[in-house]
């Protein structure tokens, strides 16, 4: 029998980043046939346990699509394996083309959550020194980035949770805004528990998810809101805590500022108004004001305490920031902030999505969570780059902007994309199609031909998460080791190997290195005395296997518990941001009829380019399903399975109708993990927050009807043009 190694390490997909073993044989490259098998590892997150797409990863390691080999674009349009030194070649001459004669900004980067910590931090380095571009963001804009804006200007720093998840567990209240975790990180469920027993457990969803069904048989309470419509909600959650005096005057006075501000913006958000806008009852917001109240004061006696966590059902709006502020409000109202048994903190998606936001991805942004605009943080960061200051360009375009911007007047002539599949992930899906064809040069580097790579002009393979070494940080601000289990297919280069070779051709001063343990050592430096502080950790300490939770400057040993003693502004204080809606999600849908909520289904990943590869995984959930309710679709003359077309200002998308009691009589629920014609993104639009950029992907206002009744009236649209 050939010999089996067992490697521990950690999932490839989400935050919650659980502990796993991977077991091979003894494998040579051009070996590809052992079978790789995944366990579950005991850990504090996810205690031994996976979900269905952690236990079939590894089938994506040795798959038929796996891209061997570079794709190069030939004249007839048709992508053909090429050598590397041949494309990598192509590719510095014709950035140096584009930038001769567009400018240096004509060139962009596009990267991703879910690299380790290593290719993050490189990749923002090779995006300012090799690039020489300020064009670089990520999709981490489309996930943690209102949260972060809010966690930033109350708390001063934005780490997911400031508390280790296990502090979860003796809660007895956890307010669950707009998460479905049940679906989006299984095993995070465990730590509910607690919060069941005591049947404190509050879900917000205007869908009755499998997290909101966890409230179920005494257990919680679910309310069901009208999408879009939660800051109206928490500012009426928050007018019964100070109404009725509920709120924690000790913290407030000695640990906040601005309470005077907010507590009067409060007075006009009775509970009956507010019933009046989200649909959610008076009474259900008296009483979930209360629970949340009683389990602030227990928590505050050092009992069982109450948290308020928030996922992306509340955050990705074009008012995401402010609804966020309005999620902290309330919990600085109620104490539990930076005290030992209640907490706020928002739960972090993608499996690097925390320490992804860290390193200099994104457009503002540079190694150590620092600002790229700020002086004293480009002078160290150019020293430990050993570059002079003005070598580092200023700040980039956000997401939304830098794609608005590819193949425009003026704009991004060439993109490099890295751990995104954007074609189908992005906002107006169509339009980001239609800028992706109009570039001169698209590099995408992926290990499956995504609907993305499809498009490009080169095409890299990369490894796989069970292929390399490096970190990433986990939705608790923890830094973990990724290690290799199995060799990676001959022909695929890791991404740090990739920039290396390309800031040698493109003349990049500083040290570029395929060895992560090298750029772990550089980041860990250039990360001293930021935010985000790792200088203490090298991969000598992660190994020794000590909780590794940043800030860990050097001499430390790490900060599982960021706000026990002080807040992150330089006061100390936590400060409450007065916030109201500006966005009517009612108004907004007329003369549109229904609300469009996009999410997730615990069987996919994403833009789908992995999970729907996993044949398990496609078979359970093949298709773009519409959920609706079955009054609804009693309406519009739509039955069960039946195909449907969903129309909303920015385009239309196919889906199969799916008729449940779950949602909201007014709401329409579909997954964004199909590409074609079944792809969310169609239809959603490209308005943003105006603090954090983020994309309003959870509200839109759409039709839907019959695929037949759609097709009567195309034709009888063409009679009357063409008449
Ligand atoms: N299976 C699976 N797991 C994943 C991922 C995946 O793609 N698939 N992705 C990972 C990533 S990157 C992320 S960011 C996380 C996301 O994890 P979640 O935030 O849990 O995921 P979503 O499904 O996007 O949204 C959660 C819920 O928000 C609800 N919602 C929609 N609109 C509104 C609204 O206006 N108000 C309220 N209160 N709720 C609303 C939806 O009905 C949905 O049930 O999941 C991570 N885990
Ligand atoms: N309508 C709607 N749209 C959404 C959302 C929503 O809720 N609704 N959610 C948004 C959110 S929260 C997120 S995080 C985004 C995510 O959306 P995407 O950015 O598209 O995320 P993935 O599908 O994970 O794309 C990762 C791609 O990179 C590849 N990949 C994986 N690991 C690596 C690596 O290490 N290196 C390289 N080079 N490639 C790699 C994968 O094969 C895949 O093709 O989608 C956003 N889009
Ligand atoms: S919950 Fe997330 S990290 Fe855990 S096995 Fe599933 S996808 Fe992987
Ligand atoms: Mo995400």
């Amino acid at each position: 029998m050939a010999e089996q190694v067992e490697t521990a390490t950690h999932c490839p997909y989400c935050a919650l980043q659980c502990a796993m073993t991977v077991t091979a044989g003894h494998r040579h490259s051009d070996d590809r046939s052992d079978a790789v098998t995944v366990t579950g590892r005991e850990f504090p997150t996810n205690r031994g346990g996976l979900c269905r797409k952690g236990w079939s990863a590894a089938e994506l390691l040795h798959h038929p699509d796996r891209l061997t080999a570079p794709l190069l674009r030939g004249a007839d349009g048709v992508l053909r394996e090429a050598a590397w030194e041949d494309v990598l070649q192509l590719i510095s001459e014709r950035v140096q083309a584009i930038q001769a004669q567009h400018g240096r900004d004509a060139v962009a980067v596009f990267g991703g959550g879910g690299l380790t910590n290593e290719k993050a931090y490189t990749l923002g380095k090779f995006a300012r020194l090799a690039l020489r571009t300020s064009r670089i963001d990520y999709n981490g804009r489309f996930c943690m980035s209102s949260a972060a804006a809010a966690g930033n200007r109350a708390f001063g720093v934005d780490r997911g949770l400031p508390f280790p998840l296990e502090d979860l567990d003796t809660a007895s209240v956890v307010l669950l805004l707009g998460s479905n975790a049940a679906d989006t990180m299984p095993p995070f469920v465990q730590h509910l528990r607690g919060a069941q027993a005591a049947g404190g457990l509050i879900v917000v969803d205007p869908r009755r998810s499998a997290t909101a069904r966890l409230t179920e048989q005494g257990k919680g309470v679910h309310l069901q809101p009208t999408p879009g419509t939660d800051l109206a909600l928490l500012l009426g959650l928050a007018h019964v805590v100070v109404t009725e005096g509920l709120e924690d005057r000790r913290f407030l006075e000695s640990r906040t500022r601005g309470y005077d501000d907010v507590a009067r913006g409060l007075a006009r958000w009775w509970p009956e108004r507010v019933q009046g806008i989200t649909g959610v009852p008076a009474t259900a917001i008296r009483a979930t004001a209360r629970l949340l109240a009683r389990g602030a004061r227990s928590g505050a006696d050092g009992g069982p305490g109450a948290y308020i966590l928030t996922g992306r059902g509340i955050e990705q709006h074009a008012d995401g920031t402010d609804t966020t502020t309005a999620a902290i409000n309330l919990a600085l109202l109620l104490g539990l902030p930076g005290t030992l048994h209640s907490g706020y903190g928002t739960l972090t998606g993608q499996g690097n999505g925390q320490g992804g936001r860290e390193h200099g991805q994104k457009a503002d942004q540079l190694p150590g969570y620092r600002k790229i605009t700020d002086p004293a943080a480009r002078a160290h960061v150019a020293s430990v780059w050993n570059v002079p200051e003005d070598a580092i360009p200023g700040p980039g375009l956000p997401a939304v902007e830098l794609l608005a911007s590819l193949g425009r007047p003026g704009g991004t002539r060439c993109l490099f994309v890295h751990g995104a599949n954007i074609a189908v992930s992005a906002p107006n899906a169509s339009t980001v199609m239609d800028g992706l064809r109009s570039l001169d040069l698209l590099v995408v580097s992926d290990f499956f031909l995504s609907e993305t790579a499809v498009m490009a002009d080169v095409v890299l393979p990369v490894l796989q998460w069970a292929e390399e070494e490096g970190t990433v940080t986990n939705l608790e601000g923890r830094i973990l080791r990724r290690r290799p289990a199995v060799l990676p297919p001959a022909g695929a280069r890791s991404e740090l190997w990739i920039m290396q070779e390309l800031a040698r051709l493109l003349d990049a001063p500083s040290l570029f290195s395929e060895d992560p343990s090298t750029m772990f050592d550089e980041l860990a430096r250039a990360s001293a005395g930021g935010l985000a502080d790792y200088s203490g950790l090298d991969y000598a300490v992660l190994d020794a296997g000590v909780p590794a939770y940043w800030p860990y400057p050097s001499g430390s040993t790490g900060t599982p518990r960021l706000f026990l003693d002080t807040f992150a502004h330089p006061s100390g204080h936590a400060v409450l941001v007065p916030v109201s809606p500006r966005i009517d999600a009612n108004a907004a849908r007329v003369p549109a009829p229904l609300l469009l909520a996009t999410g997730r289904l615990l069987e996919h990943y994403q833009s789908g380019t992995q999970t729907r590869r996993v044949p398990e995984l496609l078979a359970a959930q093949p298709g773009a399903r519409l959920q609706l309710h079955p009054a609804t679709a009693q309406d519009l003359g739509i039955s069960q399975g039946e195909a449907i077309v969903v129309t909303s200002a920015h385009g239309e998308a196919h889906a199969v109708a799916d008729l449940t009691t779950d949602i909201r009589q007014d709401t329409v629920f579909l997954a964004f993990h199909y590409a074609g014609s079944g792809s969310a993104n169609l239809l959603t639009g490209s308005a943003t927050d105006p603090v954090s950029g983020m994309p309003e992907f959870k509200t839109t206002p759409v039709r839907v009807s019959a695929l037949s009744a759609h097709a009567r009236g195309e034709a009888a649209h063409h009679r009357e043009v063409f008449a």
